[in-house]
This record gives structure tokens, C-alpha cells and sequence, in this order.
């Protein structure tokens, strides 16, 4: 992989966790309310996918999608004030943080009610398929989603019909307070491949170069026309499952192990080397990028939360509007007369 490449996905980590960790703090201070889902800890899975994924390539999420939203190329200071409740928000300030949406980037949504990402995935899917254009989509969900009927049911058509969709399982083992254990008959999410006949593999979710790798893999099959494929990334989140969460039922040695093995602590033990360590591989970067690229993100953070600020709240009129939407049928379409 190119050095170039290496470089802007350990910056987007590096963006994840900076944009994250500060809307944590704003919520905090009570600068916005509602629910806060952070994802920290997660990054690597977001990233690596994404980073496989082409413009065209359409996204959906569930409410812990801020990450997703903001490497997909929603500008961070437009999620910022989505989270902030505000009219620049890139749903208008309607949403909030488990309502994300950019139709222009093809993010179609981060949803708040668990399994319900599988049938609108499905569907865009569909319209992918009858007008024969060489895209995906990119289905996000928790483990603990899996065992909702809209998965099997999903899985099941999107078989069947052979729908160009990548379900990609955010194992962080835990469905709010429960264990992976407690919740899953079969806790090897992507071994449920098999009982509708597509592909389906696992990866180890915080390495970020191996997420890419398989991932490219997949979409590169899935938009050829292969049909669905399935693919579960083991992760862990570092935070509570929402800012109301203390997590106790989490040992603290538990959270500990896992963050000396998180996203960020791999590229720097695997790829950031002293200067004249480098040895010309060219997956490796020195420190001194590395910090350039925290002092970037650090600026870009700030600028997205003043840019929050400074942002009105929406009006009864803009409410209206958004009620009345003219064109809401037109994503499609529009793409259809992208790709000729
Ligand atoms: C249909 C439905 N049932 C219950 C809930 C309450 N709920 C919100 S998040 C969650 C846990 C989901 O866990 P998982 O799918 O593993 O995602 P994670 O939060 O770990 O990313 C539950 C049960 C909901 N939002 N929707
Ligand atoms: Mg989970």
C-alpha cells in the first residue's frame, strides 16, 4: 500500500478519536442533550472499510455513526453541529447525533432502532441491482442486531436476489450491558453466512491495514456482481455504550487490556518508526507525521466545534420544509443519470 494511502487512514483514526473524545467533553459541559454514542475504540473498522469504498458506494449506520459519517466525507463541522442540534447540521439540526444523513454523500442514515439498517440497506441495494451499476452498499450494525429478524429476513433476500451489499458486523461483544455470551446462540456472527449461502469472514477489527485488505477484497467481488457477503470485525468500545453509561459491568482490567491493543497503539507499534528505522517499507510513517497529523486533526476538531457555535438553531420554517420535501424520492435517480 502506498505511503500516501497509510498516511490519511491513520489520520482519519486519528480525526475518529479527536472528533469523538471532544464531543464527549461538549456534551458534558452540557453544550448539546439527547443521546451520545461514541466510538471510540472502534475506529479501525469504519476506517479500514471506508477507505475501501468507493465515492459511489452508499453507506448505512446505526446510531453510533458519527465515524462512519465523517470518513464517508460528511465535513466534520457539519456532524459536529448535527450533534450541536443545529441548522448547519447535516440533517438541518433535526436529527442529532443517531440521525446522520448526506444524501450527496451517499450516507444514507444513521438509525437509532437496532436491526433496522439491514431492510433499508437491502433496499437500496435493490435499486443498485436493477439498474445494473457497478456499486455497493455498505451495511454497518452491531452484534447484538444480529439476532433481530431483520437480519435473517434481510440476508435472506439479499441472497436470494443476489444484491450487492456488504453487511459488516461491529463485534465490540457487548449489546449495551450484555456479554456477547448471554446474548448470542452462535456468537460467530459471520459462521451465520452459511445458512443463506454467501461468503462470509472475520477480521481482527482494530488492525486497520487488515480491515482494508479484506474489505477491498469483498467489495471488489460484491460489485462485480457476486452477490452479498458478510464480514465480522472483532472490536471493543473504550467508552460506555452511551454518555449515561458507567459501564460497570465491565472489569476495569477488561477495558485496559483491550486499549493497549487498540487502533491507535497498533500503528504505532506497526508502523511508526524512527526516522532512519524506516527501512523504505512503505507502510511506515515517522514520528515526527505522526504528530503533524494530531496537530491537524486537533485544528480540524476545533474549527468543526466553533463552527457548531456559530450555527442557529433550526426555525419552525425549516422544520416545515423539511416535513414537505419535495424530491425525496430523487437519490436514485440522480445516480442513474451519474452513471449515464
Ligand atoms: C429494536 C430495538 N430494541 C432495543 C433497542 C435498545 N437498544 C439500543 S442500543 C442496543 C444494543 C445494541 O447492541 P449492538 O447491536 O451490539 O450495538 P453496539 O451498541 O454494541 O454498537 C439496544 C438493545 C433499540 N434501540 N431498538
Ligand atoms: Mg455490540
Amino acid at each position: 500500500m502506498e505511503r500516501e494511502h497509510v498516511r490519511s487512514m491513520v489520520r482519519d483514526l486519528l480525526l475518529a478519536r479527536r472528533f469523538e473524545e471532544r464531543a464527549g467533553q461538549a456534551y458534558s459541559e452540557g453544550e448539546f442533550g439527547g443521546f451520545l454514542h461514541l466510538y471510540s475504540g472502534e475506529e479501525a473498522v469504519a476506517v479500514g472499510v471506508l477507505h475501501a469504498a468507493e465515492p459511489s458506494d452508499y453507506v448505512v449506520s446505526t446510531y453510533r455513526e458519527h465515524v462512519h459519517a465523517l470518513v464517508k466525507g460528511v465535513p466534520p463541522g457539519r456532524v459536529m453541529a448535527e450533534l450541536y442540534g443545529r441548522r448547519d447540521g447535516c440533517s438541518g439540526g433535526m436529527g442529532g447525533s443517531m440521525h446522520l444523513f448526506d444524501r450527496e454523500r451517499r450516507f444514507m442514515g444513521g438509525y437509532a432502532i437496532v436491526g433496522e439498517t439491514f431492510p433499508i440497506a437491502i433496499g437500496i441495494a435493490y435499486g443498485i441491482m436493477l439498474r445494473r451499476l457497478p456499486e455497493a452498499v455498505i451495511c454497518f450494525f452491531g452484534e447484538g442486531a444480529a439476532n433481530q429478524g431483520t437480519f435473517h429476513e434481510s440476508l435472506n433476500m439479499a441472497a436470494l436476489w443476489r444484491l450487492p451489499v456488504l453487511f459488516v458486523c461491529e463485534n465490540n461483544r457487548y449489546q449495551i450491558g450484555t456479554e456477547i455470551h448471554r446474548q448470542a446462540a452462535i456468537p460467530d456472527i459471520h459462521t451465520r453466512a452459511c445458512a443463506y449461502g454467501m461468503p462470509g469472514e472475520r477480521a481482527d477489527g482494530m488492525d486497520v491495514l487488515a480491515v482494508h485488505e479484506v474489505a477491498q477484497r469483498m467489495l471488489h467481488a460484491i460489485r462485480s456482481g457476486q452477490g452479498p457477503q458478510l464480514l465480522e470485525l472483532d472490536t471493543y468500545r473504550f467508552r460506555g455504550h452511551s454518555m449515561a453509561d458507567a459501564g460497570a459491568y465491565r472489569s476495569r482490567t477488561e477495558v485496559e487490556s483491550y486499549k493497549q491493543a487498540g487502533p491507535l497503539q497498533r500503528v504505532e507499534q506497526k508502523l511508526v518508526a524512527p526516522m532512519d528505522r524506516l527501512n523504505g517499507s512503505p507502510a511506515a510513517l515517522d514520528e515526527a507525521s505522526l504528530q503533524q497529523l494530531r496537530d491537524e486533526v486537533e485544528q480540524i476538531v476545533e474549527a468543526a466545534v466553533a463552527f457548531a457555535e456559530a450555527s442557529p438553531a433550526p426555525t419552525l420554517t425549516d422544520a416545515w420544509d423539511a416535513f414537505h420535501a419535495p424530491g425525496r424520492h430523487e437519490t436514485l435517480i440522480r445516480a442513474e443519470q451519474k452513471h449515464g
